[in-house]
């Protein structure tokens, strides 16, 4: 094989991968106050608020809502977050991290 053979098959296993996204999808409950899943909509999501508002009441009507796609371990860190920071008040609320 000669060297410009290794380079071409080099050059093109090393081509960029498109990250994997992941989705994070809040999931509704019948204690978590609606304030409080909007304000760690907009604090941990970055919502603004009406988007934190139409997340919220979708996943209140329809049982879940997805809130954004990030990459896996982006996607994984602000559910945790999310998940104890509602925990550490008394409320149940979840998300789920999901493949896109
Ligand atoms: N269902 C809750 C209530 O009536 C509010 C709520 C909305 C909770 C969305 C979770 O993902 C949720 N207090």
């Amino acid at each position: 094989m000669s060297d410009s053979d290794v380079k071409l098959r080099l050059s093109k296993r090393t081509k960029t991968e498109k990250p994997k996204l992941y989705k994070v999808v809040l999931l509704n409950d019948d204690y978590t106050p609606r304030e409080f899943v909007v304000l760690i909509l907009k604090g941990e999501f970055r919502l603004d608020s009406a988007q934190a508002e139409v997340v919220m009441m979708t996943a209140h009507q329809k049982g879940a809502c997805v809130v954004s796609v990030y990459p896996k371990d982006v996607a994984e860190t602000k559910a945790t977050r999310a998940i104890d920071a509602a925990g550490r008040l008394g409320y149940p609320l979840q998300f789920n991290v999901e493949p896109e």
